[in-house]
């Protein structure tokens, strides 16, 4: 179920806790693997918590499917049906909204197209669809689709390594993709176990960081083995009285390249955040 649980959940009065809880659990599901997988002396991973070291406001309208910066630009894609976009801002100078709208520039897609992730690929904008089993090729400049390739699947996370394209599905599979045609598959493990949802991707300095759908979560793939070598537990990043009802969870990875910052935020969230890792103790 794609559909955002929290949303349909809090549709009852009292289902906004159970919702939390649910959250919870599933992000407790990765930490308590990684303890048992401890125990067991299996993969070496290492868990971090971020500290948000600067904060920029957001888009409450964006529910972020995509988040990437590339050539001071920064694309953002916001899904569901009937709403779906995706945005170029001005990156990193720009301010959200009141200077006429020419600090970002928006393409829609149509009804039938529920966008997904977004990544810069060879001078091309790669935007993917959830089940329309499509991946749109779109001019950076003239925010144009100029071709349509086919997904064997759903799309939910692209990034690109500069070679290729890496792209999830909502499984714990990551496809890759060059060309024109796919090539190997990578199934993703943590402790040895395929470990699914894996949404938003970010390629850093030769790892794939995803969002783990569900959770405030992030992962750092290696590329070579699909193994997971480190959990970024971003819960409580966003303070909870910037929370509104229907504020969805954290899914959005960005890294600048040119200062090799990273950036994060979230389904509907008001903020994005530049963050640093400490190594939990
Ligand atoms: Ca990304």
């Amino acid at each position: 179920m794609k559909e955002q649980p929290f949303i349909v959940l809090s549709r009852l009065r009292s289902l906004p806790l159970m919702a939390a809880l649910v959250m919870a659990a599933l992000a407790l599901g990765l930490l308590a693997d990684l303890a048992v997988g401890a125990e067991s002396g299996a993969d070496t991973i290492t868990v971090y918590d971020a500290k948000a070291v600067e904060r920029r406001p957001f888009d409450r309208g964006v529910f972020t499917q995509g988040f990437v910066i590339h050539s001071d630009k920064l694309w953002v894609s916001s899904g569901l049906y009937g709403k779906s976009f995706v945005e170029r801002w001005n990156w990193p100078a720009w301010k959200l909204g009141g200077d006429g709208g020419t600090h970002k520039t928006r393409l829609e897609l149509p009804e039938t197209v529920f966008a997904e992730g977004v990544a810069v690929h060879k001078n091309t904008v790669f935007l993917l669809s959830w089940k329309s089993q499509k991946m749109f090729a779109i001019d950076p400049k003239r925010l144009e689709i100029t071709h349509t390739y086919a997904l064997p699947g759903e799309g939910w996370g692209v990034t690109s390594d500069g070679q290729s394209l890496w792209i999830s599905d909502g499984t714990s599979r990551l496809r890759e993709w060059r060309d024109g045609t796919f090539q190997k598959q990578l199934t993703v493990t943590l402790n040895g176990k395929p470990l699914p949802r894996l949404n938003e991707l970010e390629w850093i300095n030769g790892e794939i960081w995803a969002n783990v759908w569900l959770t405030d979560q992030i992962v750092v793939i290696s590329p070579a083995t699909g193994r997971i070598t480190r959990i970024i537990d971003l819960t409580n990043l966003l303070p909870k009285k910037e929370r509104r009802r229907d504020t969805d969870v954290l899914n959005g990875i960005a890294h600048d390249p040119k200062t090799g910052d990273v950036w994060v935020t979230g389904k509907r969230w008001p903020t994005m955040f530049r963050i640093e890792l400490i190594e939990r103790q």
